[in-house]
C-alpha cells in the first residue's frame, strides 16, 4: 500500500480523497492555488503546498507545477480527482515517466476512450448498442447527406474528440446538414485540435443512464450498477439517483453487463463510468466513457455500501478486488442534489462570496460531502459546486422525503444557492412519478 499520495485538486472531492487516505493509513500531500490558500480541508492533509495563481492554467492545471509538488512532496501516487487533469492522457504519460503512480486508467486507455469515434467502434465490436450513425469519421458533404437520408433526419454532428455535449450541432434536414457539416469541423479544430466528426440519430428527448465500474489489474471487471442523470441543465447535471427509475430490470441488467463488456474489451483498469442514453422504449445506446471518479459517485457507494475512493487507490497498487459481482448487492434508493453557488433566478448565474452562517443536514441516511464552512468564502475562480447532498433510504419515495427534510435544514446565509431549486424539482410531479428525461429542467422552467 501506498505511503503518501498527492492530491492534485481542491473543494469536495479533495477532501474527499484526503478522508479516504487517512482511513486508510496514506499520507496526503494537498495542494492549492493563491485563491485556496488558508482552506480548513488543507488542514486534513500532512502537508499542502502552494502550486500557482488563482487561475487553474497557472496552478491546477499547470502540470510541470503539479510534477513539482509530487516531487517535494515525495508522493508515490497522484489521485487526480475529477475535473482539472483528471483525464488529461498527457499529464498520465508525464506521472508514469516520472514514476509517480497515476491513480487512474492508463494512457493507452485514456486516449482510446477519450476519441469516441474509436469507443463508438470498440462498444460495437464488443456486441454494445451504439446509436445508428455512421462506422467512422465523416470525411464529405457527400458522405454526410447519404448516411444521414439512410439512418434519417434529425441527425446529431458530433466531435471525435468532444464530450460531455461540448461542439455537437442537430440538423434537422439537408440543407442545415451541409452548413452545420463544416461549421462543426472549424468548430472541432478551433475547441479541441481535431476537426474530426462523425454522425448519430438524434435521439429526441433521452435520458441519461451511467453504469459504474471498477476493474483491477488483473482482468476481475464488476459494475455497480448504475445512475440516473437525466435532472441537468445546459450539460450540468443538478441532481443523480440510483437506481434509475422506472426502467425495466431486463434493460437495466443487460446495459449493466455491456459496460463490464466494452471496459473489458478496452483493457480499462481503475474507476470509470459508460455512460448511455435511453430512448423512450427504454433502446439503451453508449455514448462515451468517463476515465475517471464521478461528482456523483457517492450514489453509488451509498446503494452499494462500496467507497469508490479506497477502491480506486487499492487498484492502483496492483491489489485485486476484494469483492466479485455477486458479492454487490445494491440496496434502497439514493438521491443526490448538487448544492452551487448560483441564483436559480438569475439563469444559475454563479455567486460566489462569504457564507455568513451556514447549518449542515444531519440525521438517519443523509450524507453532506462539502469543503465549505459558515465564514467561508467561495471564490470565483473555479466551478460554483459548494457541497453534494446525498441521502440512502428504503425506497425512493423515502429518499425524495429525507432529500426535502435535509434540503430544509441546510442553511446557506450569505450567498445564493441551487437549494430551493432544488425543492421545486423534487415537489414536480414527474420528478416524483420518475418521467425525467435530459430536457425536464430547461422544459418546465426555461432556465
Ligand atoms: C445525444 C443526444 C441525443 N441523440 N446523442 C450530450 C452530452 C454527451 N455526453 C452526449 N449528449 C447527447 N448525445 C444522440 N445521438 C442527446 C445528448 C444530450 C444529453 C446527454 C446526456 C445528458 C444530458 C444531455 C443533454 C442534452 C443532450
Amino acid at each position: 500500500m501506498y505511503k503518501r499520495i498527492l492530491v492534485a485538486n481542491r473543494g469536495e472531492i479533495a477532501l474527499r480523497v484526503i478522508r479516504a487516505c487517512r482511513e486508510m493509513g496514506i499520507e496526503t500531500v494537498a495542494m492549492y492555488s493563491e485563491a485556496d490558500r488558508g482552506a480548513a480541508y488543507l488542514d486534513l492533509a500532512d502537508e499542502a503546498y502552494c502550486v500557482g495563481p488563482a487561475k487553474s492554467a497557472q496552478s491546477y492545471l499547470k502540470i510541470d507545477r503539479v510534477i513539482s509538488v509530487a516531487e517535494v512532496g515525495n508522493v508515490e501516487a497522484i489521485h487526480p480527482g475529477y475535473g482539472f487533469l483528471a483525464e488529461n492522457a498527457h499529464f498520465n504519460e508525464i506521472c508514469s515517466s516520472c514514476k509517480i503512480d497515476f491513480i487512474g486508467p492508463t494512457p493507452e486507455a485514456m486516449n482510446m476512450l477519450g476519441d469516441k469515434v474509436q469507443a463508438r467502434g470498440l462498444a460495437r465490436s464488443a456486441d454494445v448498442p451504439v446509436v445508428p450513425g455512421s462506422e467512422g469519421l465523416v470525411e464529405t458533404e457527400a458522405d454526410a447527406v447519404r448516411l444521414a437520408n439512410e439512418i434519417g433526419f434529425p441527425v446529431l454532428i458530433k466531435a471525435t474528440a468532444g464530450g460531455g455535449g461540448k461542439g455537437m450541432r442537430v440538423a434537422a434536414n439537408e440543407l442545415v446538414l451541409k452548413s452545420a457539416l463544416q461549421q462543426a469541423k472549424n468548430e472541432a479544430e478551433a475547441t479541441f485540435g481535431n476537426s474530426g466528426v462523425y454522425l448519430e440519430k438524434y435521439i429526441e428527448r433521452p435520458r441519461h443512464v451511467e453504469v459504474q465500474i471498477v476493474a483491477d489489474n488483473h482482468g476481475n471487471v464488476v459494475h455497480l450498477w448504475e445512475r440516473d442523470c437525466s435532472t441537468q441543465r445546459r450539460h450540468q447535471k443538478l441532481i443523480e439517483e440510483s437506481p434509475a427509475p422506472n426502467l425495466p430490470e431486463g434493460t437495466r441488467s443487460e446495459m449493466c453487463e455491456a459496460a463490464v463488456r466494452l471496459i473489458r474489451k478496452a483493457g480499462y483498469t481503475n474507476a470509470g463510468t459508460v455512460e448511455f442514453i435511453v430512448d423512450q422504449e427504454h433502446n439503451y445506446y453508449f455514448i462515451e466513457v468517463n476515465a475517471r471518479i464521478q461528482v456523483e459517485h457517492p450514489v453509488t457507494e451509498v446503494v452499494t455500501g462500496i467507497d469508490l475512493i479506497k477502491t480506486q487507490i487499492m487498484i492502483a497498487t496492483g491489489e485485486r478486488l476484494p469483492f466479485s459481482q455477486g458479492d454487490v448487492k445494491p440496496s434502497g434508493a439514493a438521491i443526490e442534489c448538487r448544492i452551487n453557488a448560483e441564483n436559480p433566478d438569475a439563469n444559475f448565474r454563479p455567486c460566489p462570496g462569504t457564507i455568513e452562517r451556514m447549518i449542515v443536514p444531519g440525521g438517519f441516511g443523509v450524507r453532506f460531502d462539502s469543503h465549505a464552512h459558515s465564514g467561508y468564502t467561495v471564490p470565483t475562480h473555479y466551478d460554483s459546486m459548494i457541497g453534494k447532498l446525498i441521502v440512502h433510504q428504503p425506497t425512493r419515495r423515502e429518499a425524495i422525503e429525507c432529500m426535502l427534510r435535509a434540503l430544509d435544514e441546510l442553511r446557506v446565509d450569505g450567498i445564493d444557492t441551487t437549494t430551493d431549486f432544488h425543492k421545486k424539482v423534487l415537489n414536480h410531479s414527474n420528478f416524483i412519478e420518475g418521467w425525467v428525461d435530459t430536457t425536464f429542467v430547461e422544459r418546465t422552467w426555461l432556465s
